[in-house]
């Protein structure tokens, strides 16, 4: 009973399926667990509108009462955003969620298997998992990391977060041979900060760049996923120094509260919130429409490069 899964898609998310036009799928973990209501509702809703102005089509992916769906319409956001209890699903739990016909949001893991099960190539986001401090004692990974390597969808993120440990996530990467693309600078932005003091491994500035390299990964075969790493504009930028000292504390916290597995990321965006006094939310904001909107360039560009 193999290809059995009935993907729910909007309407336009369908027609522009089936007419070859570009579709950005969108995860739904960002809404339920990375930031607080109301500000994640309309964080979501900016980010399709970002999305259509830009003429692609938004493909907000999540589980809902058991069923997977790939486009969710204004109320089904707005109702995902106050909702609470919501998993968080990520690969080893999108299965579990559908047999238990359970309600979950989808991880950056997650949103790219249900995007490539739906035949949705390019994927718009804030941040992704990766190796986080003190990996060598916890082994917290992200699955993140392995579903890059797997499965060939495009993210588009502001990098990794100072949470993480920058330069091993981008080792691990590199094992799990993953493009790590900077966009329009040399140096590895740092989510909230345009800079983390890492050259990125590759460096493009054109969405048609980024396409014309897709297709000749797709051409090698096995190809798996990449990650476009995309600096926060300028102008919303909380630069490393500021950030570093929000970073470490509440980094201590999460030690001293024993804070573990799936609740650590939730956790630290949180206490982060609360240290910034809110500003981190304006910028996290900023980065996704940001994101959001180079993500729609490159979907557009991949659908020209494949006609
Ligand atoms: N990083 C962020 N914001 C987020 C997340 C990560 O800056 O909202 C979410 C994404 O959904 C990502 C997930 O896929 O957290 C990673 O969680 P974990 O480290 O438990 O794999
Ligand atoms: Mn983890």
């Amino acid at each position: 009973m193999t290809g059995s899964i009935k993907i729910e898609t909007t309407r336009d998310v369908a027609d522009a399926l089936a007419q070859g036009r570009p579709v950005v799928a969108l995860e739904s973990t960002i809404i339920t667990h990375g930031m607080p209501w109301p500000g994640n509702r309309d964080m979501a809703l900016e980010v399709e509108a970002v999305i259509r102005a830009e003429g692609a089509v938004p493909a907000t992916i999540a589980v809902i009462g058991g069923r997977l769906h790939a486009g969710l319409d204004e109320a089904a956001i707005t109702e995902l955003a106050q909702a609470s209890d919501v998993m968080k699903l990520s690969r080893a739990d999108l299965a579990f969620a559908l047999a238990e016909a359970r309600t979950g949001a989808t991880t950056v893991a997650a949103t790219m298997m249900a995007a490539h099960l739906a035949g949705i190539h390019v994927f718009g986001t804030g941040g992704i998992g990766g190796v986080h401090q003190g990996a060598e004692q916890s082994f917290d990974i992200s699955a993140d990391l392995d579903e890059l390597a797997r499965t060939p969808v495009i993210v588009v993120s502001a990098g990794a977060k100072a949470i993480l440990d920058i330069p091993k996530t981008l080792e691990a990467l590199e094992t799990r041979g993953v493009p790590v693309v900077a966009y329009g600078q040399d140096e590895m932005p740092a989510f909230w900060s345009r800079k983390s003091g890492l050259k990125a491994p590759l460096r493009l500035d054109e969405p048609g760049a980024i396409a014309r390299f897709e297709m000749i990964r797709r051409e090698l075969g096995g190809h798996g996923g990449m990650l476009i790493a995309n600096p926060v504009p300028q102008a919303d930028e909380i630069p490393a120094s500021e950030m570093n000292r929000h970073i470490e504390a509440a980094l201590a916290t999460a030690r001293a509260r024993g804070i573990e597995g799936k609740a650590v990321t939730p956790f630290l965006l949180g206490e982060i919130l609360t240290l910034t006094d809110g500003a981190s939310l304006k910028t996290n904001i900023a980065l996704v429409l940001n994101n959001a909107r180079l993500a729609a360039r490159i979907a557009t560009a991949l659908t020209s490069a494949t006609q």
